[in-house]
Formats: C-alpha cells, structure tokens, sequence
C-alpha cells in the first residue's frame, strides 16, 4: 500500500510542484498566450513561438517568485549536509520537512556536500519519500575526496523488494549528473529570495559553502558569492566548532582544512553564524532500538530501513538536528554564549574571541531535563506516520 501510494505520489508530481507560488504564475502566463499566438498564422511558427514563450515563462519564474514572495520571518531554510555517514543528518532533514508542513519555515533547498551520487541519491529518496519532490538538491563537484565514513547507508537508496527488482524506495531524479552543483544551487536559490531572509543550516562540510563564497558573478546573480551571502542571508547554523578550554580539532572542519580555512576567511562578519559543538547534541541519544519502534508501522521507511540494514551502534547522537530546531524555533530554547569573532587555525581548532560587536555565537549544553525535551521533540517528528 505504501509503495503504490509512492507511485501515485511519482505519477502526480506536477501537482505536488503547483504548490509553490511560482510555478501557479505559470499556468497562466502560457494559457493566456495560446490565443495570441494561435493568431499569428502557420502552425510551425505558433509552435516555435509557444516554446520560446514557455522557456522566457520558466525562466522567469524566479523573477517572479521572488517579487511575489513576503517574508514575514518565516525562516527560508537550505540544509547543507554530508548524508551518507552519520544518521543525525537524516533527522534534520526529517525534521526540516515536517516543519516546513507546519509552516514554521519553508526548505529551499538540500545541498549535498559529500561527494558521490549514491549520497544525493538517498537525499532523494528522503524527498520523495516524505512528499518533498520539488526540493531541490545540489550535489559537490571537487570536494573532499574520501572523507571518513561512520555508517556507509547511502546504499540503502539502492534497495530491492523481495523479488530482487522492484525497488524499495522512489527517487525523483533518477539519471545519474543531472543535479547542480551544490555552490551553483546555492546561488540560484539565494539570489531569488528577500533580502536578508535566508538561514543556512550546515550540519557536514563547508566545501560547497567555501565555493559559493568563491564564486563570481553568473546568470543567477550579478554579486559575487560574498555579496550574494551578506545580502540574502539572515543566519546560518554550524554544526561543529570545539570552544571553552579544550583544544581539539574540530572533525567536520578538519576534513577539508582547506575548504575550513577559505570559508572563515571569507563569511562576511555581519552575517551571524551560530555553531552548535558537539557536546551540545552529544547528551540526545536515540537509541537505535527506539528509532525502530517509534516507526512502528511500516518497515518501508527510509531512516528505519538504514537502522535495519546498518549497524548504527556506533556512538551516533543528535548533534545536527540541534541547528534545525534553532534555525526555525529561535534562540529562546537555548542557552548561547556571549557574542565574538571566530577564525580556524591549520590544525582545524576554532579560536572564539569574545566581542560585543562580533557575528558568532555558540550553544551551550543544557542540563539533563533540556536534553530530555529536545530528544523528544526528534523522537515526534520521527513517529510522524507518513501519508504516503
Ligand atoms: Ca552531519
């Protein structure tokens, strides 16, 4: 039942995508053009025309969300994540859909920063699965080769039923290269939205991050990446940094130290960024033995299908779905540090200075009935029984 339903979710996608403003302004803008041009004589020329004027409609769609678009402080959220090795970034995209149905935020778009089809591919499937299509996903060119892999769950996008053939989950996009790199999509998205509107959640890498700041002008915007980021974005979330005493490397960053070192130097220092370390998540544990039962009524899940195929007893905690709930619930559900200024040594150590002026901030822990609360808030939107 749930598989023909995801075949009735494939067959309707069109539908799905008409609930985005700007793809309504479409339907008109042709229609109303088919009487025009049916005027103009021979059938070839009607037809050429119809295509020139469906391609200048699609490409200017944007244009037109964006004059459409109120941003009434509803966060307009990208997740930036390293899917395909630890579970938490499923979490936070699970996390992320359910709130963009209760209108708390709107999910732009999903960038995959850890290179490899497979990867994008089971961001697909997450898409696809919870009734998200039409989110787009980008996907790294020239990332970090080979980074460390903690539970190696992207094949599970690849899954067959029992007879070996039918596969267990749909994608949307089924062709392998057809997705945009990952600091392109962030540009087309960023560039269509209000100013100042947009909160990035980053909860792997910052190799596409690092590109777009890289980036020069293109045919999404006239301002370069910096530009583009101090204009468009609100916030953006970190999991990640090592603050207070110790002094350690930071993983996700001192996975690509290059990529950590050009993103640093060029985020501009008024837009704020909010990290949240590792101890902070490290006290929510979702035990896979919960993560089955709270999915009690179908096995064909895509982060229970994972718990059921791979071993996850691995340490895994709920570090990322900590920058979710802030980035779309506020701060007012955590403790953060004093304000200050950030910069990463070649050894991937995050060095916080304390500044009233200054752009960073970080999340403290929280106690044990905290911990307990923000578990729960997971655990719910987990058992959320999906319609499809
Ligand atoms: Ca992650």
């Amino acid at each position: 039942m749930n598989k023909l339903k995801q075949w009735v979710l494939a067959a309707t996608r069109p539908l799905v995508l008409t609930k985005r403003p700007l793809v309504l302004t479409m339907g008109p803008l042709v229609l109303t053009m088919g009487p025009l041009v049916l005027t103009m004589g021979p059938l070839v020329l009607t037809m050429v025309f119809c295509c020139i004027m469906m391609q200048v409609s699609c490409s200017s769609k944007d244009e037109t969300a964006t004059q459409d678009k109120a941003y009434t402080d509803v966060p307009f959220v990208i997740l930036d994540t390293d899917i395909g090795s630890s579970t938490d970034d499923l979490f936070a995209l699970e996390m992320l859909y359910h709130y963009d149905e209760q209108q708390l935020c709107q999910l732009l778009g999903v960038v995959v920063d850890r290179e490899g089809e497979a990867n994008a591919d089971f961001a697909d499937v997450m898409n696809t699965y919870f009734g998200h299509p039409d989110v787009p996903i980008g996907l790294v060119q020239n990332g970090i080769k080979n980074p460390t892999v903690w539970i190696d769950y992207a094949k599970v996008a690849y899954m067959t039923e029992a007879d070996g053939t039918t596969p267990m989950f749909l994608r949307t996009i089924n062709q392998p290269g057809m997705r945009p790199d990952g600091h392109q999509l962030y540009r087309r998205l960023l560039a269509q939205q209000p100013d100042h509107s947009v909160s990035i959640v980053t909860t792997g890498f910052v190799t596409s991050l690092a590109q777009l700041l890289q980036s020069e002008a293109d045919e999404y915007s006239a301002l370069s990446g910096v530009e583009l980021v101090r204009q468009k974005v609100k916030c953006i979330y970190l999991q990640g940094g090592v603050f207070g005493d110790a002094e350690e490397s930071d993983f996700n960053f001192a996975q690509g130290i290059t990529f950590a070192q050009t993103f640093f130097d060029l985020w501009p220092k008024d837009v704020d960024m909010v990290f949240s370390p590792m101890e902070v998540g490290q006290a929510m544990e979702y035990t896979p033995e919960q993560v089955i039962a709270d999915v009690s009524w179908t096995d064909r899940h895509p982060i229970k299908q994972v718990y059921m195929t791979c071993d996850c007893d691995t340490g895994q905690r709920m570090w990322d779905p900590m920058c979710v709930i802030q980035a779309v619930e506020g701060d007012s559900l955590f403790s953060l540090s004093q304000r200050g200024t950030i910069s990463i040594t070649p050894q991937a150590h995050t060095i916080f200075t304390p500044s009233a002026t200054g752009n960073v901030r970080y999340q403290l822990p929280g106690n044990a009935q905290w911990a307990a609360m923000m578990l729960e808030k997971i655990r719910t939107m987990n058992k959320v029984r999906s319609t499809m």
